[in-house]
């Protein structure tokens, strides 16, 4: 006999709700419960006859398979999620009445980074900006914060957004490429954007290259609103901060890790909270208000400017911390639904132009991906806390409320039956006008503020924060990404005439990457100014020297030393790295002592752009075997021109001599010199290896 699929009477939101939990059956049934007998082989007319439309097993499968799919994403279609918990640490009850900011208290949440242009099936590393959202299940509804891991944007304007992204994705006869922006539309309609420079210089910079999800900052990108019990409002911008530090890889790096695994930032997400090394972030808060915005020499609401942190230090105040990977990705990480207009009390919107836009359309794309006004209903998006209201039916409803009061006012109550919630001022959400009396007025007007005009002023501020490598990175992806652009010959031009306003040296390395004259300079809406450098805005000024959170590969091979892979093994897990011993086969390798050391990898599938450092313990003849392997020499070549340390046992230096490597402070023993070195990147070495432009 089937064992009846558990059916719940769980409460969402106060009202009985029956879930289908199923799959909790020994015997498969049909969605409608009845057993089936055979799972292999449809009802047919004879064992050699015609399939027969009777047979409601197989036409209910493949009517449901047919279905499987719902329309990806428009932008960010691909990532990955995780639950977690948000714990507040500060106290900031003056500023905002949010219970989630009240200290101590924990809030369950759901995060999914994502890249942008590529579908849903596209890499996990091509050079793109990833997004960052976080819904929280507060206990007075959802706080979705939807960010992204670079703190402007490309655009002033939410009417822009579409242009954006049809230039952006795929060419629209072509269908190519599929996840970068590397290519004549991109660059046609951002040379003709000048509002974009800023963003670019996040783009093509090592920010669109993160190590991990769990090394990127992350940014509320818009100001908003906190507003406490008062109703006084302050202006705020939100940072996360992450706590293994900021990590990107390099431009070289990022493409070999695409042909290694294009998977590998969803799966080092899974792989970390699967080992119970649970990814960590602060939240951290920029104030100001309206005397300090009316000062600054860019505007508040612009998502293209940002607001430096030597002017408005950021003020941590939660942690979070991802604990739990999905258990279903398509009815979690696929399904979830992230709106910038769920906010609770006390936090509330700025007239940004961008945000308002962005209040409509989440709302709007959840119904056409998951077909129904319902979609708040999916379990990874329902609030925690209960929620009643009249809206009643439509697709998919799986709420089951009771009686008569789908409408309100009602004196339901008052006959003795169920009236239903009602409005409350003491509780409800105020719009923070509202709350301080601040009126909006003004002529209809489709026009720019003025202060936006400033398109070059934080793209120079971003450019001259750069270490001497930073910048050259920068000035290299300008000339990769623009000269793949093929049949549109005015455009790179028109592009290095923009960035002639940001900053002449740029600008002619750029020229001279492409092989072109340097061209006029675009006049300027408004002329730039000189701001001062910012420390945070640079990677390389932020990263930690630290293992925690980091892979070492080392590479083993039949009569490698015992002691020596033991010993280094334990002090890089003692240094909170993960040790990865790879050899040639995955059945692993004879050591000295005559025992055989299981491989964690084989080496042609884990090559050394993988890591974040190699060691490389072999004996003589282990390293006479592996001088004819392509893949030994290459995964010491690519450590050495991916800046990693390198530690090697003398019996390797003929390895590391084939691979091209020069002594320098990251090649080292595998010795505690080699677990120093291999929490760094040794961009000194870069000038020597390519040309930068
Ligand atoms: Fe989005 N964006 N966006 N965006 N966005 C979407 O919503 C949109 C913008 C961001 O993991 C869509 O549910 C408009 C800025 C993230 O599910 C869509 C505008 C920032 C995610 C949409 C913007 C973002 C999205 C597609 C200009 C950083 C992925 C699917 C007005 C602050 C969320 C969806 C996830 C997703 C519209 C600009 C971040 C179409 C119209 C600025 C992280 O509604």
């Amino acid at each position: 006999m089937a064992k009846t699929p558990k059916s719940g009477g769980k409460t969402i939101g106060g009202e009985t709700h029956q879930t289908a939990e199923s799959l909790d059956t020994a015997v498969i049934t049909t969605n409608h419960g009845v057993p089936v007998s055979d799972n292999q082989n449809s009802l047919k007319s004879g064992s050699r006859g015609p399939t027969l439309l009777e047979d409601f097993v197989l036409r209910e499968k493949i009517f449901h398979f047919d279905h499987e799919r719902i329309p990806e994403r428009i932008v960010h279609a691909r990532g990955s999620g995780a639950h977690g918990v948000f714990e507040a640490t500060d106290d900031i009850s003056d500023l905002s009445r949010a219970a989630v900011f009240t200290k101590g208290e924990k809030t369950e949440v759901f995060v999914r980074f994502s890249t942008v242009a590529g579908g849903a099936g596209s890499v996990d590393t091509p050079r793109d900006v990833r997004g960052f959202a976080v819904k929280f299940y507060t206990r007075e509804g959802n706080w979705d914060l939807v960010g992204n891991n670079i703190p402007v944007f490309f655009i002033q304007d939410a009417l822009k957004f579409p242009d954006l992204v049809h230039a952006v994705k795929m060419e629209a006869d072509r269908g190519y490429p599929q996840a970068g922006s590397a290519h004549d539309t991109f660059w046609d309609w951002a040379s003709l954007m000048p509002e974009t420079t800023h963003m670019l210089m996040w783009a093509m910079s090592d920010r669109t290259l993160p190590r991990s999800f769990r090394t990127m900052e992350g940014f509320g990108v818009h100001t908003f609103k906190l507003v406490n019990e008062k109703g006084e409002a302050h202006f705020v911008k939100f940072h996360w901060k992450p706590r293994l530090g900021i990590q990107s890889t390099i431009w070289d790096e990022a493409l070999k890790l695409q042909a290694a695994d294009n998977d590998y930032q969803r799966r080092d997400l899974f792989e970390a909270i699967d080992a119970g090394d649970f990814p960590q972030w602060d939240l951290g808060i920029q104030l100001f208000d309206e005397a300090f915005a009316e000062a600054q020499p860019y505007d508040v609401l612009d998502a293209t400017k940002l607001i430096p942190e030597e002017d408005v230090p950021v003020r941590l105040i939660g942690t979070l911390t991802l604990n739990r990977n999905v258990d279903n990705f398509f009815a979690e990480t696929e399904q979830v639904a992230f709106l910038p207009s769920n906010v609770p009390p006390g936090i509330d919107f700025s007239n940004d132009p961008l945000l308002q836009g962005r209040l409509f359309s989440y709302l709007d794309t959840q119904n056409s991906r998951l077909g129904t006004t319902n979609f708040h209903q999916i379990p990874v998006n329902a609030p925690r806390c209960p929620f009643g209201n009249f809206q009643r039916d439509g697709k998919m409803q799986t709420m089951v409320p009771k009686g008569r009061a789908n409408y309100e006012p009602n004196s339901l109550a008052a006959h003795g039956e169920e009236g239903g919630p009602r409005e409350s001022p003491d509780v409800g959400f105020v719009t923070a006008n509202a709350a301080t009396g601040a009126e909006e007025s003004g002529d209809k007007l489709r026009v720019r503020a003025e202060a936006f005009a400033d398109h070059y002023s934080q793209a120079r501020l971003f450019y001259r924060s750069q270490t001497i490598s930073e910048q050259a990175h920068i000035a290299s992806s300008f000339v990769f990404e623009l000269s793949k652009v093929a049949q549109l010959d005015q455009v790179p031009g028109r592009m290095v005439a923009n960035l002639r306003n940001v900053d002449e040296d740029l600008a002619s390395r750029v020229a001279d990457g492409l092989g072109i004259d340097l061209p006029k300079k675009t006049p300027a809406a408004k002329e730039p100014i000189d701001m001062p450098p910012s420390d945070a805005l640079s990677i390389h000024k932020n990263m930690l020297a630290t293992l925690e959170g980091r892979k070492v590969g080392i590479l083993i091979a039949d009569g490698s030393d015992a002691d020596e892979l033991a010993a280094i093994v334990t002090a890089v897990e003692k240094a909170k790295g993960k040790a990865v011993v790879v050899a040639p086969k995955v059945g692993g390798a004879k050591l000295s002592n005559g025992k055989q050391q299981k491989a964690d990898g084989q080496l042609a599938g884990s090559p050394s752009q993988i890591f974040d450092a190699v060691a490389i313990i072999v004996s003589q003849e282990g390293c006479a075997t592996l001088l004819n392997e392509g893949a030994a020499v290459e995964f010491v070549m690519n450590a050495f021109g991916h800046l990693k340390a390198i530690g090697a046992n003398e019996t390797a230096q003929p390895l590391l001599d084939k691979a091209g490597v020069v002594p320098d402070a990251g090649v080292t023993g595998v010795d505690a010199a080699f677990v120093e070195a291999a929490a760094l990147r040794f961009y000194d070495r870069e000038p020597s290896l390519r040309m930068l432009a």
